[in-house]
């Protein structure tokens, strides 16, 4: 592509002035922005500028009123308008078949998912300053991982406002702590949920949505369970793009990236993971392309973020446990267990890109007919399989400095016609879970369906499967003395999003089934 000269001394001069606000103070060699494409180097980019949170930005009615103004001026434009609000929430999903190569790009379940997040984000973010003509506009995140800051903003809730949408669900979300806590404590990028990954597993250039055990961490939770909560439009990616809460939470998924990354020692990945590329429409109409390399550095884009801090402990307050008690004989199997030290990770410092196979099936349901889930809470018996005492962690006492085997808790062939409105809690030997059971030490994690029903947003082949690492909750409940490995119970529970921080049992829900749940091991 031909550079017109005029254009490259406009980016050198940009990224050489001193004029930068909150500029690196040792700004980076001007070699490191060459090759200068006009694909790569928006013109927009000129000035470093923070994104706010929102209850920052919003004491700013000048800032507030530049979103709305914005919002509505795409939003008056028809679908047929690349520069149109309806456009670019197609850009992310479509209803049916696309009528655009440009559409229905957006890319879940795999490493790549933050990345060109990261670029969608931030070529509305251009969008949205052409339309207001003001280059220095930086959208504001909705920084729900603030225990105050749960609700969807009152700006956004005024029905009369641009900001607004009637399709939601609820407009609250919440959060498991120990949720919160394997996200930020994940010590790698690359992996999906039960391998320790952040960002999800590494799939081929050019994958588009993958099957959903190739995701990460921060995706799970709070990506999608932010989703599942709002609900309405939010909760299918085919719709999600709509609602304008769909930018503030995907700016704040774009921080907990950068938040990630600057409270490591944490580092993204190298090689096939820089080298992909994303294409939007530009402000002119012009493709504007990404490149993930090009990427990591949020001020070459414009942007730092107001607050980079860890909102979450990922380590455990609690002191080390001291020496176990001896079992009281007699005990009942049904005995409140002591409280749990918090959920600690035991580190996974395995650099494999492949997810954990679960082998060797230690329990099942004896029962064929597949699990049905609606409304109410179901629970279900496990049956420990016929394996060898010795070889059975479910048996044995789990010692997790002799062994780096980890129990894992499959939920197989789920399926649903339409997409689950709610998440589904999952315990492991708690049969009397409900709705108000939240964190507790038999908490095992969260199925939250940010997909749509037919396997088009994930390519799963009719086999969608979660698993989740049961090591830590398994040897809670043995410690608890709340245990009886012939007598194992999974319980799923619905819940309704949090209403002042409280959920509940919802009052309907479609159907989910599964046709099996086992607990299998590793291998080491
Ligand atoms: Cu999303």
């Amino acid at each position: 592509m031909k550079i017109p000269t005029s254009f490259v001394a406009v980016v050198l001069f940009a990224f050489g002035t001193p004029l930068l606000l909150h500029a690196d103070p040792t700004p980076g060699p001007v070699n490191s922005i060459t090759p200068v494409t006009a694909a790569t180097i928006p013109p927009a980019l000129v000035t470093v500028l923070p994104r706010e949170r929102f209850q920052v930005f919003a004491t700013s009615a000048t800032k507030l009123k530049k979103l709305s103004d914005a919002v509505a001026k795409m939003k008056s434009r028809p679908v047929s308008d690349k520069t149109s609000w309806a456009y670019w929430a197609n850009i992310h999903g479509v209803m049916g078949a696309s009528t655009d190569p440009q559409w229905d790009q957006c890319r879940h379940a795999h490493w790549w998912f933050v990345a060109w997040h990261r670029a969608y984000v931030l070529e509305l973010e251009h969008q949205l300053q052409a339309a207001i003509n003001d280059k220095n506009f930086r959208l504001p995140y909705w920084d729900y991982l603030d225990a105050g800051q749960r609700k969807i903003p009152a700006a956004f809730r005024k029905t009369t406002s641009p900001l607004f949408e009637a399709d939601r669900d609820a407009n609250e979300v919440g959060f498991e702590m120990s949720d919160l806590k394997k996200t930020f404590s994940a010590t790698k990028y690359t992996g999906n949920m039960i391998a320790g990954g952040f960002g999800g597993s590494t799939v081929p250039s050019g994958t588009v949505n993958a099957a959903s055990s190739k995701r990460g961490r921060m995706e799970q939770n709070p990506h999608n369970t932010v989703h599942v909560d709002i609900g309405g439009l939010m909760g299918d990616p085919r719709t999600a793009a709509q609602d304008p809460i769909f930018w503030l939470h995907h700016c704040n998924i774009d921080r907990i990236w950068e938040v990630w990354i600057k409270n490591g020692p944490h580092t993204n990945p190298a090689g096939a993971f820089t080298t992909e590329t994303f294409t939007f429409p530009g402000v002119n109409g012009q493709p504007v392309t990404h490149k993930v390399a090009d990427m990591f550095d949020t001020k070459k884009l414009g942007y730092t973020y107001d607050r980079l801090n860890l909102q979450v402990p990922v380590t455990s307050s609690t002191p080390p446990p001291a020496p176990q008690p001896k079992q009281r004989p007699g005990s009942s199997p049904g005995a409140t267990p002591e409280p749990s030290p918090s959920v600690t990770e035991s580190a996974s410092p395995s650099e494999t890109d492949e997810p954990l196979q679960p082998r060797t099936t230690l329990a099942t349901v004896p029962d064929p007919t597949p699990i049905a889930v609606t409304a109410k809470p179901q629970t279900v018996k496990i049956k420990t399989a016929p394996v060898a005492p010795e070889q059975n962690m479910l048996r044995k006492d789990l010692d997790h400095k002799k062994t780096k085997k980890k129990v894992l808790l499959t939920l197989e062939g789920i399926e649903f016609t339409e997409p689950p409105k709610h998440l589904y809690k999952v315990y492991f030997n708690l049969p009397n879970a409900d709705a108000k059971a939240g964190d507790a030490p038999q908490y095992v994690g969260t199925l939250a369906f940010f997909e749509s029903p037919d396997g088009h947003h994930a390519h799963n082949d009719g086999d969608r499967t979660e698993t989740f690492d049961i090591t830590d909750v398994l040897a809670t409940a043995k410690k608890a003395g709340n245990y009886d490995p012939d007598n194992l119970a999974v319980t799923i529970v619905p819940v309704s999003a949090p209403k002042d921080g409280k959920r509940a049992a919802p009052e309907k829900a479609k159907e989910i089934t599964i046709k099996n749940i086992s607990i299998k091991t590793t291998d080491e």
